[in-house]
């Protein structure tokens, strides 16, 4: 049991050091960034795997709501539940650690500004 504990533990650290050591001494992939644009997210969708982290950038006028699929859809900025947000202007990452869609929009600039990570 110990054992196939400290596999699964030694798997993830080698795992985790093979995907740093693809980033040039600590960059950020830029992937990897969500930032706006415009009253848009840029880029707008985002494919990651499980466990990545996702850093935002907003500028100013741009805040970001977790919100569920269907107010993604409707365009309501109502943050889910345990929700990720940042207020305007602010700087953040999220690991992300849920095998799921991810939607978010900026309340001001509803219905246009919204995007999505795809946690694979
Ligand atoms: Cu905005």
């Amino acid at each position: 049991m110990n054992n196939t504990k400290y596999f699964l533990i030694s798997i993830v650290f080698s795992v985790l050091f093979i995907s740093c050591s693809n980033k040039e001494e600590n960059e950020i992939i830029p992937s990897n960034v969500m930032t706006t644009s415009g009253h848009n997210f840029s880029p707008s969708l985002i494919t990651c795997e499980l466990g990545d982290t996702i850093f935002f950038e907003l500028g100013s006028t741009h805040n970001l709501v977790e919100v569920s699929e269907s107010d993604y859809n409707n365009n309501n900025s109502q943050l889910i539940n345990n929700g990720y947000s940042l207020d305007y202007g602010e700087s953040g990452f999220l690991v992300m650690n849920e095998v799921k869609t991810y939607y978010f929009v900026c309340t001001p600039h509803l219905p246009q500004m919204k995007s999505r990570i795809i946690v694979e």
